[in-house]
Order: structure tokens, then C-alpha cells, then sequence
């Protein structure tokens, strides 16, 4: 059954001994960052944390909920994260596959997905509280992640597990983004969208109308809420929708107080607000997933205008950093979701893996069933043109027979099988926001790198030679043999 709330992981998490409570008091500012570093650096990804006593503020903390496989199953209610894969393959395979885009169209009316569509609920937990007259951001346990975070004219503090919730003004459609949330003072925030992203569509829609952009920030839901929001989603997908797929239950939404925008009725914290169209300001610097400092940049300015929450609200944080830190378990989930809709494009991909090393976007290790020549080539050329793959770094594609989960196993058949000069495909285009090595701001150079076997049709001119195996007889009979051997 599906959590009720954030709460009810939290309590699962504790009774399954996944949870520490720490009682001491502890500094909001870099304090909590330091002790949930240390966790998430300590084997496995550690325990997720429950600070019940925050300096300055009336509210618990809890950080390094997702940090672990095992938390993030729990979370999305899985044994493992191909589960996942499994039921969306189930849903693919109703119709005869088409591109992708066709099938992502086509998710919300197939029968499955139809039974998940959010639904408004008038009373909710998130409303509990209701502060309109004197919305106060100083309040919440905002949490200063590193030591150069913000402004001189700030605190540095940034909301880190934020949903951002928009609606594009054209269509009504809405969406929900992860974008953390750079607090300047009481009432204003930044809105860290990259250009990218959803959100920065919407207010780009809004920018050309003229019109103020209402937008509501949802701090705690349940976890697969939560998570859908970092989901790479095609814009025509309601994230929310999504959530009640993963949750197999429909999302319940209320209508925020001051603006049409819904959010989970079963938020901790909603932050209502509105953006003036081009109004901007400097937001950052950021210590980031990358771990590097993100650059300051502009971005638009967020003004609250209500902020609403449960009477005893817990304010779930992250802390990014160096890896491995909690997000690269949500990244982990999404690799093996979005598997299966890679596939309805390029169905001779095997397997995909993203080194938590590579933060995502930098590398991605891939194996295909390849049938003509050129092959891997193609693979390469087409993610980058798939949504948020066009960010891959380092494509590397290997023959199905290699396991890309075995980095060690790969780069051994990399090294051997590549030729430089011949396999290696540099081409130019947009990059991550936070990519800091292109010489431009998001755009930059990636590279692709087959490593599959060549053929004369590649204008491979030598045989390629067979790899060794030993044979099975032998295998058989060594290990029939072996307590003989006196070997152990
Ligand atoms: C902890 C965390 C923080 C993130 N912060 C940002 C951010 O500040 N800006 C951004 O553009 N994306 C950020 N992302 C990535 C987006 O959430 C992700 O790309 C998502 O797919 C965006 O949703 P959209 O496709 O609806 O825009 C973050 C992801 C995580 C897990
Ligand atoms: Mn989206």
C-alpha cells in the first residue's frame, strides 16, 4: 500500500532500524551537512538521519532518507529497482512499439496509467497552517550545505528536496521539477530551473505573455512524490501522474490559497509564490552534485506570498557533495525506470550504466545486440538527441556479452577492443547546466566511444581475435576435482 505521507516512510524506516535519531542540538548551518556527509560516505550509504532539535527553529530535520538500494526500494515499494522496469515493459508491450515520444503520449490514456490521475481533494494535512499575513521563510531549519553557499548579502541557506510546482499558461499543463531554492530573506527565493529544464519552459511562456507566473514550492510528501520530481520526464507527462503510477495509488492534490496552482495535499511545508517575468537576480553559488561549487548565474526571483504547512512539520533536506551522497541513489532509480523507455527507441540496447562517479551526466556505459556497421555509432548520435542523454559526456558502447554493472570488466574490453582514432565520435552541443570544464556556459563538447567488435564492413582489415575461454570440459572436471587438489 502506498505511504500515507513522508511520515509514514519515516516510521517505516525507523522500525526497520534504517533511521538515527539525533537528539543533541545541531547548527542548521553546515553542522547537519557535515554529519549526513559523514553518513553517506560510511558503507552502504548509512542510515537516514532525524534531527529533533535544530538550532533556531521549532522543526525537526531529516536528511539521507533515499541514501541506500535499500532505502530506495523501500521508498518506491520495490524488492529491486527493475521491478519498475518490469511494470512499464508490461504497460509498452499493450500496443505495438512506436518512437518514444509516440509511447510517452500515449502513457497517460493507456488503462493503467489512466488509473493514476491526481485527484483534487478539498482538506489537506498541508493546510493546516495557514501564514498569509506574515509569511516568514526565517522560521523553517534551512539548511547551509558548504561553506561558500550564497551571497554575502544571505545566509547561504537553500531548500534542497523542493518540488516545484508551475503550470504552462498556454495549455494548463502542469509540471513538478526538483530546483533548489536559494532563500534570500524572509519572503524572496531564487528559482534555480536550468534553461533546460520544464520549469524554464513555462516561465519562458509567461516571459512572452508578460504575465506574472504563479509558482508553489511542496517541501515533504510521500517518497515516490518526492522522487517523481527528479524523474526526466518528457514535458507532456504530468509528474504527479507518474508518482501514482510508482505509488500505485492516485496522488491526492489540493488548490494552493493564493494562486490555481495544486500541490500534495500531503506536503509537510508549501511555499506559495509568484514570479515577475524578468525579474532577475544572482542565485549561488551552490556546493553541487558535481562536487564543485556551482557558479552564481541569474536566475528569476521568487516573492512568497503564503506559506502553509502541517502544525508539526518535518522538513526534509538533502545534502549534495562529492559522490557517493544520497542523490546518486535517486539517480540509480532513474537509470533502471527509464530503461525500458530508452528501449522503445533503441531496442537493441542491453543495459545501461551510470557510474555514480560520472554524477549522471558525464558518463553513461552502454551494451547493444549490434547488427550492422555503425552501429554503436548510431546509438551514440541518437541518446544525445533522447531527452536529458542529450547531457552524456562519455557515451561508451559495448557488445551485449560485456556486463556494463562490472566497471572493472569493461574497461578491460574497452581498453583492448578501441582504436582511438577510428572508434571515437567528438561532437558538440548543449551540456549540463553544471558542467564547468566547456569553455561556454552549457555548451560544450561530448564524446562517444565505440568499443564494440569491428568488422571488415567497419574497414577492420585484420581478423578479430577470439577471446579466451576455457573449455567446459575442463571447467567440469576442475570443478568436480578441486576438494582433491587439497586446495582449500
Ligand atoms: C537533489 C536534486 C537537486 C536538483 N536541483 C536542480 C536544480 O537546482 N536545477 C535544475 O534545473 N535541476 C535540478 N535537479 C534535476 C532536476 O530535478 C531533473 O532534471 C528533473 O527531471 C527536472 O524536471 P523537469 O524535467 O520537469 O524540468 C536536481 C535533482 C536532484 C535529485
Ligand atoms: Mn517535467
Amino acid at each position: 500500500m502506498a505511504y500515507k505521507d513522508l511520515r509514514k516512510f519515516l516510521k517505516l524506516l525507523e522500525e526497520k532500524g534504517l533511521l538515527k535519531r539525533v537528539k543533541a542540538e545541531v547548527d542548521p548551518v553546515l553542522e547537519i551537512s557535515e554529519i549526513t556527509d559523514r553518513m553517506c560516505k560510511s558503507p552502504g550509504g548509512g542510515h537516514a538521519l532525524f534531527f529533533e532539535n535544530v538550532r533556531g527553529s521549532a522543526f525537526p530535520v531529516v536528511t539521507n532518507i533515499f541514501g541506500s538500494f535499500e532505502r530506495m526500494c523501500l521508498a518506491l515499494e520495490v524488492q529491486s529497482l527493475d521491478d519498475i522496469a518490469g511494470r512499464i515493459n508490461e504497460m509498452l508491450n499493450q500496443s505495438p512499439p512506436r518512437s518514444l515520444m509516440e509511447k510517452v503520449a500515449m502513457l497517460p490514456r493507456l488503462f493503467e496509467f489512466s488509473r493514476y490521475i491526481p485527484k483534487r481533494v478539498k482538506n489537506a494535512p498541508c493546510q493546516e497552517v495557514i501564514e498569509k499575513d506574515n509569511p516568514d521563510l526565517s522560521i523553517f531549519p534551512v539548511i547551509k550545505c558548504w561553506p561558500g553557499d550564497g551571497q554575502p548579502t544571505d545566509e547561504g541557506r537553500f531548500i534542497t528536496l523542493p518540488m516545484v510546482f508551475t503550470k504552462d499558461p498556454e495549455t494548463g499543463r502542469p509540471n513538478c521539477g526538483m530546483y533548489r531554492i536559494h532563500v534570500y530573506d524572509k519572503i524572496t527565493t531564487g528559482m534555480h530551473w536550468h534553461i533546460h529544464k520544464d520549469g524554464a519552459r513555462h516561465y519562458d511562456k509567461y516571459k512572452a505573455l508578460g504575465k506574472k507566473m504563479p509558482v508553489c514550492i511542496a517541501v515533504g510528501s510521500d517518497p515516490a512524490v518526492i522522487y517523481s520530481a527528479t524523474a526526466p520526464l518528457p514535458e507532456s507527462i504530468d509528474e504527479m501522474l507518474f508518482a501514482g503510477f510508482l505509488r500505485r495509488e492516485q496522488v491526492k492534490m489540493v488548490k494552493c490559497i493564493t494562486s490555481d496552482i495544486e500541490v500534495p495535499a500531503n506536503s509537510e511545508l508549501v511555499i506559495e509564490g509568484y514570479i515577475e517575468p524578468g525579474e532577475e537576480r544572482i542565485e549561488g553559488p551552490f556546493g553541487d552534485h558535481t562536487g564543485f561549487y556551482s557558479a552564481a548565474d541569474n536566475y528569476p526571483v521568487f516573492h512568497v506570498t503564503c506559506i502553509t504547512r502541517r502544525k508539526d512539520m518535518i522538513y526534509p533536506s538533502t545534502i549534495v557533495g562529492k559522490p557517493p551522497m544520497e542523490d546518486c541513489y535517486m539517480g540509480k532509480a532513474t537509470e533502471r525506470i527509464f530503461l525500458p523507455l530508452l528501449k522503445v527507441d533503441f531496442p537493441e540496447i542491453q543495459d545501461m550504466n551510470l557510474p555514480m562517479e560520472g554524477v549522471f551526466h558525464n558518463a553513461a556505459l552502454i551494451s547493444i545486440k549490434k547488427s550492422y556497421p555503425g552501429h554503436a555509432k548510431k546509438i551514440i548520435h541518437g541518446l544525445w538527441g533522447k531527452g536529458q542523454m542529450m547531457f552524456s559526456k562519455l557515451l561508451i558502447i559495448v557488445d551485449a556479452d560485456v556486463d556494463v554493472q562490472n566497471i572493472s570488466y569493461t574497461a578491460w574490453k574497452v581498453l583492448n577492443n578501441v582504436d582511438w582514432r577510428r572508434d571515437v565520435v567528438v561532437s558538440e552541443g548543449p551540456v549540463d547546466d553544471l558542467d564547468h570544464s566547456s569553455s561556454l556556459p552549457r555548451y560544450g563538447s561530448k564524446m562517444g566511444i565505440d568499443a564494440t567488435k569491428k568488422t571488415r564492413e567497419e574497414g577492420m582489415t585484420r581478423d578479430w581475435p577470439e577471446e579466451i575461454i576455457m573449455s567446459d570440459n575442463i571447467v567440469n572436471l576442475v570443478t568436480q576435482r578441486w576438494k582433491e587438489y587439497g586446495l582449500e
